[in-house]
């Protein structure tokens, strides 16, 4: 018998245990050892009933997602779980953590199912561009009904175990030990006569119910709000098996989709934004024993949007955290601006009073450096000029207690000239969140040339904290997204002069998958924004780098976004809707004129490549300074901050799925034809000859 799953007798009742840290992944030795042992209990005489029990932190969370791609090896997923809800003798699954994927497709193999009441239950493959390919679209249908189960299985969003008790996907909730209560459960239905319960054999779920109507209204929404994601239609389809066909048909017909998925790029990418979100959170060159600082109180200076964010996201984690402003009336406008916002998520239904008020318990307003003397690690969040953080860090110096960490969000200034404006070089760290800071889930952690090793291990373990997705990075302006979004907006108003429109590059920037095109976004964010950031560049940049006039041209006809009303777009006083802008052709007319550029009609393919080349161009010069670890690095920043869709995988895996050669090749060409800011960069060109991709480096 395997080692990692394990059997026992314990009177009557077989105990399978299976122990495969960290999250007892459905490899091949766990579905081997599950196969043999829940056939040996099923033969040995004395058994009556079986318990299925996980060691360690979770229930089994899904197949092994590291053995996609690889040649398939037997027994497969589906016929464990086929001969699980074969058996004879009564099985019951005890779910502590997450049941997950593969994970729930055994427990609802089994007859009966209890759960810890903090357990969470789930079929989340949609994620991974996959659908539930061991039975889950045929028997959660049977357990839930199949409007229940669609929308289960399209989000892939899991539910708590006292919802999945509600809906009959678990019989029992328990709190005390999985395995006493997992042998209490199976004695007392041995006692009270209950054999095998198989959910595949059930159908009063799957009456009386429209499900057509249902399979159609998830088609349309999933029309609406995933168009071009290959899964969700395909995990609409499965299901409409399960109560348009028997079950083996449909079992086959589940086997069927979930091979198309398999092979689907789509499916590639989103598995790599997977582990790559996880390997991102490991710095490479941080010793395993680097001590890392407590945290248990924290400042934030500026109460303004960013601020208050931020200090949302430390009471949101239970650390309480004060506040900084200049003066009393700014102070309480901060802590208004943070009831509001709290205030937001109860109208949602997303948050309750009573969370409100204790998360609001843990933000207090100050207007004294002194009051932060005490706080174990400071965020400001100022005005972005030097000058302004010279002020801020030479106070933080002065006031506060040694060893706190002194931590700036500067969004693009030099983090070393920041950290010289202290005598604690080594405790000055960059936390880059972005905005809404409570909301947005990157953080860009930005480590110095004199931060030491603790404070980078401590910045990244409070990311952990706020359940941010922490990623290193080195300093250089812009750091590694904006850095990189800097190219891509130049590229995008080069398309307007060159004879595109903002909504025909937004648009086909959102069939690519972007949440928002460039100039829907300029317009939110405001344009002077922007502008000031050109402006800078304009002096710092090497006079052979153009650089566009629009948002120069836009900002004199006080066309500054939607706090203006009109931008790229008009807006209705109220509405966030983007309408046609009549006064911009004529702006752009006079830029092209000015560039002595001819407009003319440009491909979905060219936009595409303009602007999102420019991205893995700048991201190739990132990796080759160190600025980013790696390429996957780049990718998470991408996906988690830029609104990158996850299906693409991330600028350098599309570059590595287009080809590096041709990436490089098309870049040649625009270096030929627009000029030297599209030198194609050394690395780019490397790895293009050689014939390799980013994912080998
Ligand atoms: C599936 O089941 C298909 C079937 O329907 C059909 C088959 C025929 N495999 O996230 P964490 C690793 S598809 C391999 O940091 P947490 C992870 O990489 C699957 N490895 O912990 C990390 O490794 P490392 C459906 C996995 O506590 C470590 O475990 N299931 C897998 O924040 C810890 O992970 C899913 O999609 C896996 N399935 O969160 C569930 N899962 O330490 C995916 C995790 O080396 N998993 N690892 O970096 C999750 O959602 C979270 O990991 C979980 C724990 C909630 C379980």
């Amino acid at each position: 018998m395997s080692d990692v799953v394990t059997l026992e007798r314990q009177g009557d009742i077989a105990v399978v245990t299976v122990n495969n840290p960290p999250v007892n992944a459905l490899g091949i030795a766990v579905r081997e050892g599950l196969q043999n042992c829940f056939k040996a209990a099923e033969a040995d005489p004395e058994v009556k009933a079986i318990v299925l029990v996980c060691e360690g932190m979770t229930f089994m969370a899904g197949a092994d997602i590291k053995e996609f791609g690889k040649p398939p090896k037997s027994p497969s997923l589906p016929e464990v779980v086929a001969g699980i809800e074969a058996g004879n003798k009564p099985s019951v699954a005890v779910i502590h953590g997450t049941a997950l994927g593969g994970g729930l497709e055994v427990a609802v193999s089994c007859h009966y199912r209890i759960a810890r009441k903090d357990a969470k239950v789930g079929l989340p493959e949609v994620k991974l561009g996959l659908l539930p390919g061991a039975g889950g679209t045929q028997r959660l249908p049977r357990l839930v009904g199949v409007p229940k189960a669609l929308d289960m299985i399209v989000s892939g969003n899991p539910i708590g175990a006292p919802e999945a008790f509600e809906l009959g996907v678990v019989d029992k909730l328990i709190e005390g030990d999985l395995l006493s209560e997992g042998i209490a459960f199976a004695q007392q239905l041995l006692m009270d006569g209950k054999g095998a319960r198989r959910t595949g054999e059930r159908t009063d779920k799957l009456e009386g119910v429209d499900n057509a109507g249902a399979v159609a209204a998830k088609r349309a929404e999933i029309e609406k709000k995933m168009p071009g994601l290959f899964s969700p239609q395909r995990c609409v389809s499965a299901v409409e098996a399960s109560f348009t066909l028997p079950l083996e048909e449909g079992l086959k017909r589940e086997r069927e989709l979930f091979g198309e998925c398999l092979t689907s790029p789509q499916r590639g990418a989103l598995v790599h934004a997977f582990f790559s979100e996880r390997q991102a959170s490991k710095v490479d060159d941080l010793p395993k024993d680097t001590p890392v600082r407590e945290i248990k109180s924290a400042g934030v200076i500026g109460g303004g949007t960013m601020g208050v964010g931020i200090a949302i996201c430390f009471a949101n984690a239970g650390i309480p955290v004060k506040i900084l402003e200049i003066s009393s009336e700014a102070r309480d406008k901060a802590i208004d601006r943070a009831r509001d916002t709290y205030g937001m998520s109860v109208k949602r239904g997303s948050l309750t009073q009573d969370a409100l008020e204790k998360r609001m318990g843990l933000i207090s307003g100050v207007t004294d450096y002194a009051d932060l003397g005490d706080v174990d690690v400071v965020v400001e969040a100022v005005f972005e000029e030097m000058g302004v953080k010279q002020k801020v860090f030479e106070a933080l110096d002065a006031n506060c207690k040694p060893g706190a960490i002194l931590a700036s969000n500067t969004s693009s200034l030099d983090l070393n000239k920041i950290a010289e404006f202290t005598k604690r070089p080594e405790d000055v760290v960059g936390l880059h969140f972005f905005s809404p800071a409570n909301v947005m889930r990157l953080l860009e952690v930005v480590r110095g040339e004199k931060t030491s090793n603790e404070v980078l291990a401590t910045a990244m373990a409070i990311g952990k904290k706020l359940k941010k997705v922490s990623v290193p990075v080195g300093v250089c302006d812009g750091f590694v997204g904006n850095r990189m979004v800097f190219q891509y907006g130049r590229e995008s108003e080069f398309l307007l002069e060159e004879g595109a429109t903002p909504a025909q590059v937004d648009g086909v920037l959102k069939k690519f998958g972007m949440a928002m095109g460039p100039f829907a976004m300029r317009d939110l964010s405001g344009l002077d924004i922007g502008l000031a950031i050109r402006t800078r560049q304009r002096q710092t940049l090497p006079a052979e780098y153009k650089l566009p006039t629009i948002l120069d041209k836009m900002a004199e006809a006080g066309m500054l976004g939607q706090k203006t009303g009109k931008g790229f777009y008009v807006y209705e006083p109220g509405s966030r809707t983007p309408q046609e802008n009549p006064d911009l052709p004529p702006i752009l007319e006079a830029a092209s004129k000015e560039q002595g550029v001819e407009r003319q009609q440009l491909s979905d393919e060219y936009i595409i490549e303009r602007t999102i080349y420019a991205l893995i161009n700048e991201g190739a010069k990132i990796l080759e300074e160190g600025i980013a670890q790696r390429a996957s690095d780049i990718d998470v920043i991408y996906l988690n901050g830029y609104g990158f869709p996850a299906h693409q995988g991330g600028p350098m895996f599309y570059a590595d799925a287009v080809g590096v050669d041709r990436v490089y090749a098309k870049i040649c060409e625009f270096h030929d034809k627009l000029g030297a800011w599209w030198k194609p960069a050394p690395l780019l060109e490397k790895l293009a000859k050689e014939g390799r991709k980013f994912a080998d480096l």
